[in-house]
């Protein structure tokens, strides 16, 4: 996997580049629709290809192991075969979902034994077979097993996970090393950085990920309750560490002020079940801020959804019609929310890559932020 930097805005860290996988060119940065279970919920692949202009989905480890399990994924040559995707696709380790989701779940220097969320089954992921289980998938993009820490979260544990993680990272890298891709195309392992809130622990660990020399690197365990400040402070300083000859990728993150600042900051890749979620409860993300389309206000509002992003849906669709829809819980209120949103979170990014390769990120980015978070 090759990463071309374009270009570095003068008055931020932001960057603009090229990310190259067996499945197509990445243009950083990039928000990535999450699809955990091999599907963006409430939309199909053309609408993503070509109305939502996605470059790269999400899927995930944990999701697709237990349904529908690797005999069918590898039955039909892969993720990309099966559901009719056939840009890039990036699959969490499952580091986060066991520890959200699962059951009973139990953590040993060895791996994690966990209880299926589907019908309480038990299951053990290791460094080891996490990988194989993300080969058989056929990701492009194969997350490290990780411990993603809860917040809050003493000194202590945080340090203790740490060590966990990072020994998982040697396993993860031996594993994906000592095997080969299923599908005739290379697939990239990030390691991810832990660490918590604590300086000290996350100075360490993008220290030790930066060494492993993998194809692109994550900054995991935040957006996870802490307070704004120190999410971008942990993301300075990671930032600051990792090499700037990959990309970052910083996961779970987040509202489309977080994803500004952070891109700032020198984040190239996001992904975030905020746009897609939302929408179902009818909370949509605009250029001119943040509404809720539920609201009495848009009732006879006919104008379209959002006009500026140029995108099929948002402008063909009155607010005042989705409100209906959403209103009378129609089906097509979700397909309608969520293809705007994710529509939204794409044109951000690209308009900020714009901006970076014009030198102009900086004010622009101060001017959008501004917009962006206001609530109508
Ligand atoms: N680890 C993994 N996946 C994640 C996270 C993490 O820390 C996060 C944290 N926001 C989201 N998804 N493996």
């Amino acid at each position: 996997m090759k990463f071309d930097l374009l270009a570095t805005d003068p008055g931020s860290s932001a960057r603009a580049g090229l990310l190259h996988t067996g499945h197509g060119v990445i243009e950083t940065p990039i928000f990535m629709p999450v699809g955990t279970a091999g599907s963006v919920k409430a939309v199909h692949q053309r609408e993503l290809e070509q109305d939502i202009q996605a470059q790269i989905i999400l899927g995930n480890t944990y999701h697709l192991y237990l349904r529908p399990g690797l005999g069918v994924l590898e039955k039909a040559g892969g993720l990309h075969r099966f559901n009719g995707w056939s840009k890039p696709i990036l699959t969490d380790s499952g580091g986060y979902q066991v520890y959200s989701l699962a059951a009973n779940r139990k953590i040993t220097p060895e791996g994690a034994t966990f209880k299926s969320h589907i019908d309480g089954s038990k299951h053990h992921f290791t460094p080891e077979n996490v990988m194989d289980i993300q080969r058989s998938i056929g990701a492009d993009i194969v997350m490290a097993f990780d411990e993603c820490t809860p917040y809050p979260c003493d000194y202590a544990y945080a340090k203790k996970s740490l060590d966990i993680t990072h020994q998982w990272l040697k396993r993860c890298v031996d594993r994906m090393q000592s095997t080969e891709p299923k599908y005739g195309y290379g697939q990239a392992l990030f390691p991810i950085v832990q660490g918590s809130v604590y300086k000290d622990l996350r100075e360490r660990s993008a220290e030790f990920i930066a060494a492993q020399n993998q194809p692109g690197n994550a900054i995991g365990g935040l957006s996870v309750g802490e307070p704004h400040e120190d999410m971008y402070a942990m993301t300075s300083l990671v930032c600051a560490i990792l090499p700037a000859s990959k990309p970052r990728y910083l996961m779970g993150v987040g509202t489309p002020e977080n994803i500004l600042e952070c891109i700032a900051l020198g984040v190239d890749m996001f992904d975030c079940v905020m746009p897609t979620r939302n929408a179902r409860n009818g909370m949509l993300f605009t250029a001119d801020g943040i509404i809720n389309i539920k609201n009495e206000r848009w009732k006879d509002d006919l104008s379209p959804i959002d006009a500026t992003l140029g995108g099929y849906v948002s402008s063909f669709y009155s607010k005042a019609y989705l409100r209906h829809l959403m209103i009378n819980k129609e089906i097509l209120g979700a397909q309608i929310a969520t293809i705007h949103n994710l529509t939204f979170y794409l044109w951000l990014v690209k308009e900020a890559r714009k901006k970076i390769q014009e030198g102009t990120f900086a004010a622009w980015k101060n001017d959008m932020v501004k917009r962006v978070r206001e609530r109508r």
